[in-house]
């Protein structure tokens, strides 16, 4: 009885949590809505050719999308990448995978600000083809959460609390060790022939509301105030994973030509705005992105523009605040996010009890984006209706909606490395 008592009581708390109230969940009240033209550029041209779109259209966006939603980097952020290997193992994983620590010191060796990255990579495959494909992504409560292995470094970041992982005082621990590991995936990657590197998104900003005083921002020399289109947390997130990138380039074991980008939540807003920011992501793929990702703030549906801004003031550009409950002048929509990833693959993933995200919102940005990979000559979605739980579509745009919550899971990654091998071509 006290069992069940027990499961009524978590089966409430996650619908809450799913659906905050005061918000709108209901379809027939999602308001009439025009989507400003992914191919129309600012003086009303149509745009016919992908000459126009990669010269003009996209550029045009990207600055949209800086200005108003995300921010961009501030021009006096330099940074230089210092790899130093921390540690190392040929036996990793009983003895499938090669294990590195990289540290990536960011402006001099022996001092903050610093991203540890923490690598796997499949032995077999890698002595076979020299070098290998990799998922990469942030994690949200360090590397060391991701693995059960005891070798990989807790850090002493700050942290968020957090009673289901042990953290207090803003403090990680040994406890939370491995709790993670559903949501990354290791070995199947390995077993797949993907390598993976992945860091704590706290090494690159700690994830408060903190004025820009840590982090990578004290890199950022100037002593002007941060103006309204100056960076939030997600530009900053991901300005992080193009230092990741800057450090593939230079790993002989890695091949940063078949790099796929993954994020969940507001880390999948933040893989879908570094693959729109940094081309060099060759797949990117954000899971329950939601509001500020895949999902169309012109819906309304479940977190909206105003909610996002009040509840996490730091993670977009000032700007972004000029729309708070009026979605409808963002000169920009979030199905032009995806249009910005065209022509490489990218995949979107809903989950079916995660109505706070706008499950259908993010189909539709996909959809709507299917104009742009056609000037490639390639398909999107292909289907052009939700499809049914648990059933992926998509060619060049990857969809799915599965059952359960708000999480990255055993058949989110499934998707994602049937959808990777595909489009890297790997027999
Ligand atoms: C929620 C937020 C979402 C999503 C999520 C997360 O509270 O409303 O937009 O980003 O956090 O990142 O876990």
């Amino acid at each position: 009885m006290k069992k069940m008592l027990l499961i009524f009581m978590l089966v409430i708390v996650s619908s809450v949590q799913a659906q905050p109230p005061g918000f709108n969940y209901d379809e027939s009240k999602v308001p009439d809505y025009e989507l400003p033209q992914v191919l129309r550029s600012l003086e009303g041209k149509r745009i016919k050719t992908v000459e126009w779109w990669q010269g003009k259209r996209r550029g045009e966006i990207l600055e949209l999308f800086r200005e108003h939603v995300y921010g961009r980097v501030p021009l006096d952020v330099k940074a230089e990448i210092i790899p130093v290997i921390e540690e190392q193992s040929d036996e990793a994983l009983g003895g499938i995978a090669i294990r590195r620590q990289v540290r990536l010191y960011l402006q001099e060796k022996g001092k903050e600000p610093y991203i540890d990255v923490l690598i796997y990579l499949p032995k077999l495959q890698l002595k076979r083809d020299g070098a290998v494909p990799i998922f990469t992504g942030l994690n949200f409560s360090g590397n060391h959460t991701v693995t059960s292995e005891k070798e990989v470094a807790v850090h002493e970041k700050w942290a968020r609390n957090d009673s289901r992982l042990g953290h207090s005082n803003n403090q990680a621990n040994e406890g939370s060790r491995g709790k993670s590991v559903e949501r990354w995936q290791v070995k199947m990657l390995l077993k797949n022939g993907f390598g993976l590197a992945t860091a704590y998104y706290g090494d690159i900003d700690p994830d408060f509301d903190d004025e820009f005083n840590n982090g990578v921002h004290t890199l950022f020399n100037s002593s002007r105030q941060l103006n309204g289109g100056d960076w939030g947390s997600i530009a900053t997130w991901a300005w992080g994973l193009s230092r990741m990138m800057d450090y593939f380039e230079t790993d002989g074991d890695i091949d940063h030509q078949r790099v796929a980008l993954t994020g969940l939540s507001r880390l999948g807003k933040t893989s879908l705005w570094a693959g729109a920011e940094d081309q060099r992501f060759a797949i990117v793929i954000s899971t329950d992105s939601g509001c500020g990702g895949a999902a169309l703030s012109r819906r309304m549906f479940g977190e909206t523009v105003k909610r996002i801004n009040t509840a996490f003031p730091h993670w977009f550009c000032d700007n972004f605040n000029n729309y708070n409950d009026q979605e409808e002048r963002i000169p920009v929509d979030q199905h032009m996010l995806i249009a910005l990833l065209a022509p490489r693959p990218a995949y979107i993933a809903s989950a079916e009890k995660d109505v706070w995200a706008d499950p259908k919102g993010e189909f539709i940005s996909g959809l709507e984006a299917n104009s742009v990979y056609k000037l490639f000559g390639k398909q999107g979605t292909v289907v052009k209706h939700q499809p049914a739980v648990n059933v992926p579509v998509g060619d060049y745009i990857g969809y799915h909606i599965r059952s359960g919550d708000h999480d990255a899971n055993e058949f989110d990654w499934q998707q994602y490395i049937k959808f990777a091998r595909r489009h890297f071509n790997m027999k």
